[in-house]
Protein backbone atom coordinates (compact mmCIF):
# COMPACT_ATOMS: atom_id res chain seq x y z
CA UNK A 1 0.00 0.00 0.00
CA UNK A 2 1.76 3.10 -1.33
CA UNK A 3 0.97 6.68 -0.63
CA UNK A 4 -0.58 8.18 -3.93
CA UNK A 5 -1.93 11.52 -2.80
CA UNK A 6 -1.54 13.39 0.41
CA UNK A 7 -4.44 16.89 0.59
CA UNK A 8 -4.85 18.66 3.28
CA UNK A 9 -7.71 20.75 4.47
CA UNK A 10 -8.12 24.14 7.09
CA UNK A 11 -11.79 23.89 9.36
CA UNK A 12 -12.78 26.08 11.37
CA UNK A 13 -14.40 25.13 14.42
CA UNK A 14 -16.42 27.64 16.70
CA UNK A 15 -16.41 26.98 20.43
CA UNK A 16 -20.16 26.22 20.83
CA UNK A 17 -21.22 28.01 24.26
CA UNK A 18 -19.15 31.07 24.09
CA UNK A 19 -15.67 31.83 25.19
CA UNK A 20 -13.18 28.97 26.26
CA UNK A 21 -11.30 30.85 28.99
CA UNK A 22 -8.11 29.42 30.53
CA UNK A 23 -5.19 31.10 32.41
CA UNK A 24 -2.82 31.77 29.13
CA UNK A 25 -6.13 32.83 26.44
CA UNK A 26 -9.52 33.01 25.51
CA UNK A 27 -10.18 31.06 22.54
CA UNK A 28 -13.63 31.86 20.37
CA UNK A 29 -12.86 29.41 17.46
CA UNK A 30 -10.12 27.13 16.23
CA UNK A 31 -7.97 26.44 13.45
CA UNK A 32 -8.06 22.48 12.42
CA UNK A 33 -5.88 21.15 10.19
CA UNK A 34 -7.28 17.84 8.60
CA UNK A 35 -5.15 15.69 6.66
CA UNK A 36 -6.19 12.85 3.95
CA UNK A 37 -4.12 10.00 3.07
CA UNK A 38 -5.06 8.22 -0.24
CA UNK A 39 -3.10 5.55 -1.43
CA UNK A 40 -2.47 2.88 -4.21
CA UNK A 41 -5.04 0.57 -3.34
CA UNK A 42 -7.99 3.01 -2.68
CA UNK A 43 -7.89 2.87 0.86
CA UNK A 44 -8.17 6.73 3.05
CA UNK A 45 -6.54 7.68 5.86
CA UNK A 46 -7.35 10.60 8.10
CA UNK A 47 -5.42 12.92 10.56
CA UNK A 48 -5.83 15.99 12.21
CA UNK A 49 -3.78 18.59 13.98
CA UNK A 50 -5.53 21.68 15.98
CA UNK A 51 -3.73 24.04 18.35
CA UNK A 52 -6.14 25.79 20.73
CA UNK A 53 -4.90 28.97 19.32
CA UNK A 54 -1.40 30.23 19.02
CA UNK A 55 -0.61 31.16 22.89
CA UNK A 56 -1.38 28.01 24.72
CA UNK A 57 1.65 26.38 23.75
CA UNK A 58 4.99 26.64 20.73
CA UNK A 59 2.12 25.26 17.93
CA UNK A 60 0.00 27.40 15.67
CA UNK A 61 -2.56 26.34 12.76
CA UNK A 62 -0.49 28.07 10.29
CA UNK A 63 2.58 26.37 11.63
CA UNK A 64 1.16 22.82 11.26
CA UNK A 65 0.41 23.51 7.89
CA UNK A 66 3.66 24.89 6.47
CA UNK A 67 5.57 21.92 8.19
CA UNK A 68 3.12 19.68 6.21
CA UNK A 69 4.11 21.28 2.51
CA UNK A 70 7.77 20.89 3.86
CA UNK A 71 7.11 16.98 4.63
CA UNK A 72 4.21 15.85 2.29
CA UNK A 73 5.64 15.82 -0.85
CA UNK A 74 8.49 14.19 0.29
CA UNK A 75 6.02 10.93 1.50
CA UNK A 76 4.08 10.23 -1.76
CA UNK A 77 5.02 6.78 -3.21
CA UNK A 78 6.13 5.84 0.60
CA UNK A 79 4.65 2.26 1.73
CA UNK A 80 2.66 2.32 4.31
CA UNK A 81 3.50 -0.62 6.47
CA UNK A 82 6.21 -0.08 8.94
CA UNK A 83 5.00 3.08 11.14
CA UNK A 84 8.34 3.70 12.35
CA UNK A 85 9.93 4.02 9.20
CA UNK A 86 7.91 6.19 8.15
CA UNK A 87 8.08 8.57 11.26
CA UNK A 88 12.26 8.25 10.28
CA UNK A 89 11.30 9.60 6.84
CA UNK A 90 9.53 12.15 8.24
CA UNK A 91 12.56 13.10 10.13
CA UNK A 92 14.32 13.30 7.32
CA UNK A 93 12.54 16.00 5.62
CA UNK A 94 12.03 18.07 8.93
CA UNK A 95 13.19 18.45 12.04
CA UNK A 96 10.95 18.75 14.71
CA UNK A 97 7.37 20.08 14.30
CA UNK A 98 5.86 17.15 15.61
CA UNK A 99 2.27 18.47 16.17
CA UNK A 100 2.32 18.44 12.49
CA UNK A 101 3.93 14.95 11.92
CA UNK A 102 1.02 13.52 14.30
CA UNK A 103 -1.77 14.55 11.66
CA UNK A 104 0.26 12.48 9.69
CA UNK A 105 1.22 9.90 11.68
CA UNK A 106 -2.45 9.53 12.76
CA UNK A 107 -3.27 8.84 9.00
CA UNK A 108 -1.23 6.26 8.27
CA UNK A 109 -2.43 3.98 11.58
CA UNK A 110 -6.29 4.37 10.64
CA UNK A 111 -4.81 3.17 6.89
CA UNK A 112 -2.97 0.40 8.67
CA UNK A 113 -5.46 -0.13 10.48
CA UNK A 114 -7.54 -0.60 7.65
CA UNK A 115 -5.70 -2.51 5.90
CA UNK A 116 -4.70 -5.11 8.79
CA UNK A 117 -8.85 -4.94 9.94
CA UNK A 118 -8.00 -4.08 13.28
CA UNK A 119 -8.65 -0.55 15.39
CA UNK A 120 -5.73 1.74 15.98
CA UNK A 121 -6.02 0.80 19.49
CA UNK A 122 -4.81 -3.16 18.59
CA UNK A 123 -1.55 -0.90 16.56
CA UNK A 124 -1.13 1.10 19.94
CA UNK A 125 -0.58 -2.20 22.01
CA UNK A 126 -4.15 -3.13 22.46
CA UNK A 127 -6.80 -1.91 24.31
CA UNK A 128 -7.88 -3.60 27.86
CA UNK A 129 -11.22 -1.90 27.79
CA UNK A 130 -14.50 -1.02 25.25
CA UNK A 131 -14.87 2.06 27.45
CA UNK A 132 -12.94 5.40 28.82
CA UNK A 133 -13.43 7.99 31.22
CA UNK A 134 -13.61 11.30 29.80
CA UNK A 135 -12.60 14.13 32.07
CA UNK A 136 -15.13 18.30 32.11
CA UNK A 137 -13.40 21.02 31.89
CA UNK A 138 -14.70 24.23 33.64
CA UNK A 139 -13.75 26.82 32.49
CA UNK A 140 -12.60 30.20 34.53
CA UNK A 141 -15.27 31.79 35.82
CA UNK A 142 -17.65 33.02 38.20
CA UNK A 143 -17.65 30.49 41.18
CA UNK A 144 -21.44 30.07 42.28
CA UNK A 145 -21.33 28.95 38.07
CA UNK A 146 -18.68 26.85 38.44
CA UNK A 147 -20.22 24.73 40.83
CA UNK A 148 -23.42 24.95 39.81
CA UNK A 149 -21.72 23.26 36.51
CA UNK A 150 -19.52 21.19 38.43
CA UNK A 151 -22.66 19.18 40.12
CA UNK A 152 -24.02 18.87 37.04
CA UNK A 153 -21.37 17.47 35.22
CA UNK A 154 -20.95 15.06 38.16
CA UNK A 155 -24.52 13.85 38.00
CA UNK A 156 -24.11 13.53 33.93
CA UNK A 157 -21.22 10.85 34.86
CA UNK A 158 -18.31 12.92 35.29
CA UNK A 159 -15.81 11.07 37.15
CA UNK A 160 -13.39 13.53 37.01
CA UNK A 161 -13.25 17.50 36.84
CA UNK A 162 -10.64 20.20 35.71
CA UNK A 163 -11.55 23.48 37.02
CA UNK A 164 -9.38 25.98 35.63
CA UNK A 165 -8.26 29.18 37.73
CA UNK A 166 -7.30 32.76 36.41
CA UNK A 167 -3.78 33.16 38.45
CA UNK A 168 -4.78 36.95 38.31
CA UNK A 169 -7.44 36.70 41.15
CA UNK A 170 -6.12 34.87 44.32
CA UNK A 171 -9.48 35.53 46.06
CA UNK A 172 -11.72 34.12 43.37
CA UNK A 173 -9.77 31.46 42.30
CA UNK A 174 -9.85 29.97 46.22
CA UNK A 175 -13.50 30.43 46.15
CA UNK A 176 -13.72 28.20 42.74
CA UNK A 177 -11.97 25.29 44.29
CA UNK A 178 -13.74 25.63 47.50
CA UNK A 179 -17.20 25.73 45.71
CA UNK A 180 -16.07 22.61 43.36
CA UNK A 181 -15.08 20.57 46.59
CA UNK A 182 -18.25 21.64 48.53
CA UNK A 183 -20.46 20.79 45.34
CA UNK A 184 -19.14 17.54 44.01
CA UNK A 185 -16.61 16.59 47.20
CA UNK A 186 -15.54 13.20 46.88
CA UNK A 187 -17.86 12.01 44.11
CA UNK A 188 -15.24 13.23 41.52
CA UNK A 189 -11.68 13.81 41.29
CA UNK A 190 -10.43 17.14 41.12
CA UNK A 191 -7.68 18.63 38.89
CA UNK A 192 -7.25 22.43 39.42
CA UNK A 193 -5.61 23.24 36.24
CA UNK A 194 -3.00 27.18 36.17
CA UNK A 195 -2.53 26.65 32.70
CA UNK A 196 1.18 28.68 33.56
CA UNK A 197 -0.58 31.42 34.81
CA UNK A 198 0.48 31.12 38.43
CA UNK A 199 3.76 32.99 40.11
CA UNK A 200 5.41 30.44 42.28
CA UNK A 201 4.12 32.33 45.13
CA UNK A 202 0.64 32.57 43.81
CA UNK A 203 0.99 28.52 43.60
CA UNK A 204 2.10 28.51 47.46
CA UNK A 205 -0.69 30.43 48.32
CA UNK A 206 -3.27 28.66 46.88
CA UNK A 207 -2.23 25.51 48.07
CA UNK A 208 -2.15 26.90 51.91
CA UNK A 209 -5.83 28.36 51.34
CA UNK A 210 -6.68 24.86 50.03
CA UNK A 211 -4.85 22.70 52.35
CA UNK A 212 -8.00 20.18 53.37
CA UNK A 213 -9.39 19.61 49.21
CA UNK A 214 -8.15 17.29 47.86
CA UNK A 215 -7.07 17.65 44.58
CA UNK A 216 -4.02 17.70 41.99
CA UNK A 217 -2.66 21.09 40.40
CA UNK A 218 -1.91 20.82 37.16
CA UNK A 219 0.42 23.38 35.33
CA UNK A 220 0.68 25.89 38.21
CA UNK A 221 3.44 27.65 36.64
CA UNK A 222 4.92 28.56 33.62
CA UNK A 223 8.24 26.56 33.12
CA UNK A 224 9.58 23.14 34.80
CA UNK A 225 12.13 24.85 36.76
CA UNK A 226 9.34 26.59 38.96
CA UNK A 227 7.26 23.48 39.09
CA UNK A 228 10.06 22.03 40.94
CA UNK A 229 10.64 24.82 43.31
CA UNK A 230 7.00 24.02 44.52
CA UNK A 231 8.11 20.18 45.51
CA UNK A 232 8.17 20.16 49.23
CA UNK A 233 6.57 23.41 49.28
CA UNK A 234 3.43 22.37 48.63
CA UNK A 235 0.67 19.41 50.08
CA UNK A 236 -0.67 18.78 46.52
CA UNK A 237 0.36 16.47 43.90
CA UNK A 238 1.78 18.66 40.93
CA UNK A 239 1.13 17.58 37.19
CA UNK A 240 2.65 18.75 34.41
CA UNK A 241 0.72 19.63 31.21
CA UNK A 242 2.26 22.09 28.98
CA UNK A 243 5.21 21.75 29.96
CA UNK A 244 5.68 18.28 27.76
CA UNK A 245 6.74 19.72 24.69
CA UNK A 246 8.33 16.07 23.81
CA UNK A 247 9.46 12.83 25.18
CA UNK A 248 12.99 13.94 26.60
CA UNK A 249 10.93 16.27 28.65
CA UNK A 250 8.89 13.74 29.78
CA UNK A 251 11.74 11.73 31.07
CA UNK A 252 13.64 14.52 32.47
CA UNK A 253 10.32 15.49 34.57
CA UNK A 254 10.01 11.79 35.58
CA UNK A 255 13.83 10.66 36.50
CA UNK A 256 13.95 14.47 38.25
CA UNK A 257 10.80 14.00 40.37
CA UNK A 258 9.37 17.30 39.61
CA UNK A 259 5.45 15.71 38.49
CA UNK A 260 3.30 13.58 40.34
CA UNK A 261 1.62 12.75 36.95
CA UNK A 262 0.37 14.72 33.58
CA UNK A 263 -1.76 16.08 31.62
CA UNK A 264 -0.68 14.47 28.17
CA UNK A 265 -1.50 15.50 24.62
CA UNK A 266 -1.45 13.32 21.42
CA UNK A 267 0.08 16.18 19.02
CA UNK A 268 2.24 17.82 21.82
CA UNK A 269 4.64 14.39 22.11
CA UNK A 270 5.17 13.60 18.89
CA UNK A 271 2.45 11.40 17.64
CA UNK A 272 0.38 8.43 18.98
CA UNK A 273 3.34 6.23 19.28
CA UNK A 274 5.53 8.80 20.97
CA UNK A 275 2.82 9.31 23.56
CA UNK A 276 2.38 5.00 23.54
CA UNK A 277 5.79 4.92 24.86
CA UNK A 278 5.46 7.65 27.61
CA UNK A 279 2.24 5.64 28.48
CA UNK A 280 4.73 2.91 29.41
CA UNK A 281 7.47 5.15 31.09
CA UNK A 282 4.83 6.01 32.86
CA UNK A 283 3.59 2.67 34.01
CA UNK A 284 6.84 1.84 35.02
CA UNK A 285 6.84 4.98 37.78
CA UNK A 286 3.06 4.41 38.57
CA UNK A 287 2.54 7.88 37.49
CA UNK A 288 -0.89 8.19 36.78
CA UNK A 289 -1.78 10.31 33.25
CA UNK A 290 -4.64 11.56 30.97
CA UNK A 291 -4.78 10.82 27.41
CA UNK A 292 -6.07 14.14 25.34
CA UNK A 293 -5.40 16.83 22.72
CA UNK A 294 -5.54 20.85 23.02
CA UNK A 295 -8.69 20.74 20.55
CA UNK A 296 -9.96 18.99 17.45
CA UNK A 297 -13.19 17.40 16.14
CA UNK A 298 -13.69 13.68 15.69
CA UNK A 299 -10.44 12.03 13.94
CA UNK A 300 -8.42 13.76 16.96
CA UNK A 301 -11.24 12.27 19.76
CA UNK A 302 -11.18 9.10 18.09
CA UNK A 303 -6.91 9.14 18.32
CA UNK A 304 -7.18 10.13 21.89
CA UNK A 305 -9.60 7.21 22.90
CA UNK A 306 -8.11 4.71 20.90
CA UNK A 307 -4.80 5.28 23.00
CA UNK A 308 -6.97 6.25 26.09
CA UNK A 309 -8.05 2.41 25.77
CA UNK A 310 -4.32 1.11 26.27
CA UNK A 311 -3.46 2.62 29.25
CA UNK A 312 -3.76 0.76 33.24
CA UNK A 313 -7.17 2.71 33.82
CA UNK A 314 -6.08 2.65 37.46
CA UNK A 315 -3.71 5.12 36.48
CA UNK A 316 -5.93 6.84 33.95
CA UNK A 317 -7.21 10.31 34.79
CA UNK A 318 -9.34 10.49 31.88
CA UNK A 319 -9.57 11.47 28.10
CA UNK A 320 -10.62 14.97 27.41
CA UNK A 321 -11.93 15.69 24.10
CA UNK A 322 -13.42 18.65 22.59
CA UNK A 323 -16.82 17.13 21.87
CA UNK A 324 -18.84 19.19 24.30
CA UNK A 325 -17.60 22.90 23.01
CA UNK A 326 -18.16 21.24 19.44
CA UNK A 327 -21.27 21.58 17.33
CA UNK A 328 -22.05 18.17 15.02
CA UNK A 329 -19.83 15.67 14.48
CA UNK A 330 -17.08 14.52 11.51
CA UNK A 331 -19.01 11.06 10.52
CA UNK A 332 -22.41 11.30 11.76
CA UNK A 333 -22.87 7.32 11.38
CA UNK A 334 -19.80 6.63 13.63
CA UNK A 335 -19.39 9.82 16.25
CA UNK A 336 -16.92 9.86 19.18
CA UNK A 337 -19.42 10.83 22.18
CA UNK A 338 -19.15 11.05 26.06
CA UNK A 339 -22.06 9.35 27.44
CA UNK A 340 -22.39 9.04 31.12
CA UNK A 341 -19.29 10.87 31.01
CA UNK A 342 -17.41 7.79 29.22
CA UNK A 343 -16.91 7.32 25.74
CA UNK A 344 -17.06 4.15 23.97
CA UNK A 345 -13.80 3.33 21.99
CA UNK A 346 -14.14 2.52 18.57
CA UNK A 347 -14.08 -1.01 17.16
CA UNK A 348 -14.18 -0.57 13.39
CA UNK A 349 -10.70 -1.17 11.41
CA UNK A 350 -8.43 1.88 11.41
CA UNK A 351 -9.60 5.07 13.50
CA UNK A 352 -13.04 4.04 12.98
CA UNK A 353 -13.98 7.92 11.93
CA UNK A 354 -15.07 8.61 8.02
CA UNK A 355 -15.61 12.22 7.52
CA UNK A 356 -18.96 12.33 5.09
CA UNK A 357 -17.96 13.33 1.59
CA UNK A 358 -16.86 17.10 0.84
CA UNK A 359 -17.27 17.75 4.59
CA UNK A 360 -14.06 19.52 4.54
CA UNK A 361 -14.57 21.73 0.91
CA UNK A 362 -11.77 22.26 -0.99
CA UNK A 363 -8.38 20.87 0.31
CA UNK A 364 -6.01 24.10 0.87
CA UNK A 365 -3.01 22.25 -0.19
CA UNK A 366 -2.63 19.02 -2.42
CA UNK A 367 0.57 17.03 -2.98
CA UNK A 368 0.75 13.94 -5.07
CA UNK A 369 -1.14 12.46 -8.27
C1 LIG B 1 -8.58 20.93 29.02
N1 LIG B 1 -7.65 20.82 27.94
C2 LIG B 1 -7.31 19.42 27.70
C3 LIG B 1 -8.31 21.41 26.73
C4 LIG B 1 -7.65 22.68 26.38
O1 LIG B 1 -6.90 22.52 25.24
C5 LIG B 1 -6.74 22.98 27.50
C6 LIG B 1 -6.40 21.65 28.04
C7 LIG B 1 -5.65 21.71 29.35
O2 LIG B 1 -5.75 20.83 30.20
O3 LIG B 1 -4.87 22.64 29.55
MG1 LIG C 1 -4.05 21.51 31.36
Amino acid sequence: MRIDQINDYKVQLPVKGGTYRMASDDVDALDSTIVEIVTDDGLTGWGETCPIGPVYQPHHALGARAAIAEIAPGLIGAEVASIRLLAKRMDELLNGHGYAKAALDMAFLDLLGQKLRVPVSTLLGGALTDRVPAYYSLIVGPPEETARIAAEKVKGGYLRLQVKISGKDLEEDAANVHKVWVAVGYRSRIAVDGNRGLTVAAAIHLDRLCQTIAFVFEQPCNTMDEASTLKGRVTHPIYLDENTEDQNTVLRAISLDIADGFGFKVTRLGDLTKMATMRDLCAIRSLPHSCDDAWGGDIMAAACVHLASTVEPRRFEGAWIAQEYIEGHFDAKNPIVIENGHIAVPQLPGLGIKPEPGLFGQAVAMYGS
